[in-house]
This record gives C-alpha cells, sequence and structure tokens, in this order.
C-alpha cells in the first residue's frame, strides 16, 4: 500500500465524550449532560430518545453524575497530557478533538470569553504541536448549550449565527498558527435524525417539525460559509472542512425501484448537505422535496451567495458501516450509526447490528471525490465491541481486522487517484458512547477501566491494536 507520505493518521474524539468536568471552570449544562445512560436499551435497534423541556428541567436538578455518563467522561479534562503521549507513543500526526462552546461562553451570549476554558484548551493544542501532532478541531460536537435552547431557540433563531462567529472567532484568533484545520459541525446531517444535540431544535409541540428543521440547518450552513470566510482572513493557511456520517446504502435488489430508493436516500441523508457545503448550492432534488413537504427555507440573496462563495476546503466524513435501501421496507431492520437501516444478507455486523463493509468505504471515497473533487478526510472509523482484559492484555484481533480491512480500501482509493488526506479512528481510547451513552461499547486503542456506571480505576490499558497501529503509521500504511 502507497500512502502520500504526508498521509495523517490518527485518532478522533469527542469533548462531550471524553472530557468529564462537565461543570468545571465555568462549564454550563449540554445536552449530553442531561441524557442518561439507559441499562435496557436493544443493541440491535438504534432508538434515539426524544428530549423534551421537562426532562431538560428534571434532569439538570438530577445531581446523580453516574446516570449520565457524559458528565464524566473518561476525564480526559484532566488526564489529556498522559492520553496524548499514549496517541503520540503510536505516532500519531493528527488529533481530531472537540472543544466545548459551553465552556468558552458558559452563558452563550456572554460579551467576554472564558479565560479559564481557553487556557485549558491551549494546553491540550500545545500538548499535540509538543508531540508532532495536528490538532483537527471540531467546534461543535453535538454538545449544545442548553443556555442557548432556553434563551435563544437553538439554531431556529438566526441570532445563533452571530453567537457561532463570535465563538469561532475567539477560537481562531487565540489559536491562531496553533491549530490550522477545522470542522465547524461534527456531521451536520444528523440534524433531521438528532436535532436536540445537533441544533436545539426540541420536537415537542411544533406545527412543522421538518420546515423548523431545515430553517435552522440553513442557519447552520450561513455559520459554516461566515466562519469559513472568517478562517481564511484571521489565517491564510486555515483548511475548513465539512462532515458528514456518510450513510452509504444499496438497493437490495436490482429491481428498478429500489434502485430509485437509494438514489434518494443518498441524496437526502448525504449529497444534500455535502451540495450547499462543498458546492455552494442547494440542489433541484431537495427544492422538489422542499415543495413537496410545504417547507420554505428564508433565504436571502446575499446569503446564496455567501454559501456559493464561501464553501469547505475539505470534505470530512465519519464511515462505520453501510445500509440497503429497498422500496418496500418489509426487510428485517438492523442498527447502524443513529438511525436503522435495512440488513444486508452478504455482511457480516458488530454486536451492536452495524454492517462491516470495508469495500463500502472505497465506494464512498471514489463516489465523493467523483462527484466533488474535493481532497477527502476520514475523520471517523472504527469498531464499538466489549473488549476484554485477560492477564492485564486486551486481545482485540477483531479490531485490528476490521481496521486493516478498511485502511487497505483507503489504500486502494488513493492508488486509484483519489485525494485523501488522512484517517482519524473513531475512540482511540475508550469513551462514552455517543449514541447509547455506554462505556462498554469500546472503540480505542487504549482500554479504560471503567464501567458503563463510570465505576473503576480510569487506568488506561495499551490493546494489542494499539501496538498493531503504531506499526501501521511507522511503515506509513506499507504494513497494512
Ligand atoms: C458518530 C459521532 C461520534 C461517535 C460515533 C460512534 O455519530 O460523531 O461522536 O460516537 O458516532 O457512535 P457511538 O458512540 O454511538 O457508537
Amino acid at each position: 500500500m502507497k500512502f502520500p507520505k504526508d498521509f495523517l493518521w490518527g485518532g478522533a474524539i469527542a469533548a462531550c465524550q471524553a472530557e468529564g468536568a462537565y461543570q468545571e471552570d465555568g462549564k454550563t449544562l449540554t445536552i449530553p449532560d442531561i441524557t442518561p445512560y439507559n441499562k435496557n436499551i436493544n443493541r440491535k435497534l438504534t432508538k434515539q430518545v426524544e428530549i423534551t423541556l421537562d426532562m431538560i428541567e428534571q434532569n439538570s436538578r438530577d445531581k446523580n453524575d453516574i446516570h449520565y455518563p457524559k458528565r464524566l467522561g473518561i476525564d480526559f479534562y484532566h488526564q489529556y497530557k498522559k492520553d496524548i503521549a499514549l496517541f503520540a507513543e503510536m505516532g500519531f500526526k493528527v488529533f481530531r478533538f472537540s472543544i466545548a462552546w459551553s465552556r468558552i461562553y458558559p452563558n452563550g451570549d456572554d460579551e467576554i470569553a472564558n479565560e479559564k476554558a481557553l487556557t485549558v484548551y491551549d494546553d491540550m493544542i500545545n500538548e499535540c504541536l509538543i508531540h508532532n501532532m495536528k490538532p483537527l478541531i471540531t467546534i461543535s460536537h453535538f454538545d449544545m448549550p442548553i443556555v442557548l435552547i432556553k434563551k435563544y431557540g437553538g439554531w431556529q433563531n438566526p441570532y445563533m449565527i452571530t453567537l457561532y462567529e463570535r465563538y469561532c472567532k475567539t477560537l481562531f484568533e487565540r489559536y491562531r498558527n496553533q491549530v490550522e484545520m477545522w470542522i465547524p459541525f461534527n456531521e451536520i446531517n444528523m440534524s433531521p435524525k438528532a436535532p436536540e444535540k445537533t441544533l436545539g431544535i426540541l420536537k415537542e409541540g411544533r406545527e412543522h417539525l421538518e420546515q423548523d428543521i431545515f430553517q435552522a440547518l440553513h442557519h447552520q450552513f450561513i455559520a459554516a460559509a461566515r466562519v469559513t470566510k472568517m478562517a481564511h482572513e484571521i489565517n491564510p493557511n486555515n483548511k475548513i472542512g465539512c462532515m458528514v456520517a456518510y450513510f452509504t446504502s444499496y438497493a437490495h435488489t436490482c429491481r428498478p425501484e429500489d434502485a430509485v430508493q437509494a438514489v434518494d436516500d443518498d441524496q437526502k441523508r448525504n449529497l444534500f448537505f455535502l451540495d450547499v457545503l462543498a458546492n455552494g448550492t442547494y440542489p433541484w432534488y431537495m427544492k422538489a422535496y422542499f415543495k413537496k413537504k410545504n417547507i420554505e427555507i428564508k433565504m436571502s440573496e446575499e446569503e446564496t451567495k455567501l454559501i456559493e462563495d464561501y464553501t469547505a476546503d475539505f470534505i470530512g466524513f465519519s464511515y462505520y458501516s453501510s445500509k440497503v435501501s429497498s422500496k418496500d421496507g418489509k426487510l428485517e431492520l438492523t442498527s447502524g450509526n443513529m438511525m436503522n437501516g435495512y440488513k444486508n444478507e452478504f455482511l457480516e455486523a458488530s454486536a451492536w447490528g452495524w454492517q462491516i463493509d470495508p469495500l463500502g468505504l472505497r465506494y464512498t471515497l471514489e463516489k465523493l471525490y467523483d462527484r466533488y473533487h474535493k481532497p477527502l478526510f476520514i475523520l471517523e472509523n472504527g469498531i464499538g465491541a466489549e473488549d476484554k482484559v485477560e492477564d492485564g492484555k486486551v486481545h482485540d484481533e477483531y479490531r485490528i481486522d476490521y481496521l486493516k480491512r478498511h485502511l487497505k480500501e483507503v489504500g486502494k482509493a488513493i492508488d486509484r487517484g483519489v485525494d485523501v488526506w488522512g484517517y482519524t479512528m473513531w475512540g482511540p481510547i475508550d469513551i462514552i458512547s455517543s449514541g447509547t451513552s455506554e462505556m462498554s461499547k469500546r472503540y480505542g486503542f487504549i482500554y479504560v477501566d471503567q464501567d458503563d456506571y463510570v465505576q473503576g480505576s480510569k487506568e488506561r490499558i495499551r490493546k494489542d491494536s494499539f501496538y498493531w497501529y503504531k506499526q501501521v503509521i511507522s511503515s506509513n500504511g506499507e504494513n497494512l
């Protein structure tokens, strides 16, 4: 496998799944902080928990932190020096992590940023640089500040654009020349699936939920264009990436209806967001959809021009599994990242039902490169599993196998001419699961000794995959 000599090998985490310290140094509550772990979850089927205002009020008062694992995370907020040193031991060239908006602007609309929080992230970023790791920062990663829901109603309010610009300006100026790769919104296409933690939109009592979601999403599109412009003005070396969770899906049969359904699923779940953020225009098929669903996006001429002029510098995406599209929909369901899909009889699945499809990653890379002709970055890929410690070790051959097969397809895509900047494996250290708030759904090269109720020594243990990834990086992918 010939990976480019400057290929960015690394890993990715999110503040709300790793940091903990949920009220330290002035940080205020976010949607993940009030989302409980439910031991009775059905792992095989994804069920989005609806967040209501009552739930926010009630859970905000609940001080039983161990039932809200993301409040405590793996204490990365205090242990980041040691954890980043472990990433460096593997030879990471890049480390993707997110900054928590509710630390930097605890009240959402503060005039001045929270210096205590800025100093901590200063040190976290410097820790990366000391170890020759490029920081790749996600500016908003599923941790919607609750103050912004209560005061402004979340992203349905265009004033959020101003507040978000203020937040980004602070980051771009403070970390100028230290950070040059930024992702404004994690998996922006998750908004229709999980509007609470992405847009701050609560579903209850809405006349026309889709109208509100797509108008709020439009405000995020505007915000992304504005901060892309700003980032380039503050530092011309800044690269701003857009990001989706790519829901790769195949037609269940060669029946034309299934083929058309697969195209429709791809447009609605994935391409719409990238057509706006990477191509700079609302695509025709979405205008048809809006018309059919009586959705009217309020958009000025100036906004249309802004989106057109300030598109993303690169396209990032997360890829875990693939799905099946079918018109008649009488197939067996299986789980997947934040949404269920139909089972593919030709694929194995993880213990959580996510279907394992390495070739699907190359299928996706080549499709995106062909459509957008922009550099690509795999910002998340990995397998959640119940790892076991035996004699102080974790023999996670299944993780090595998963990653090896996926990386080989990345190598093939690169050999065939696709411009891929890098690969940040999801969850290089065990963290709290996004969808289920489980700790037992482990992704890491590094095991963390704590359970689903955040009980344990928090000791870090290198798994077999830690040593495997280390030699993959040192050989620049030749030892895959
Ligand atoms: C993506 C998120 C990540 C990560 C990943 C795995 O949607 O960007 O935060 O969590 O999903 O999902 P989970 O943690 O639910 O297994």
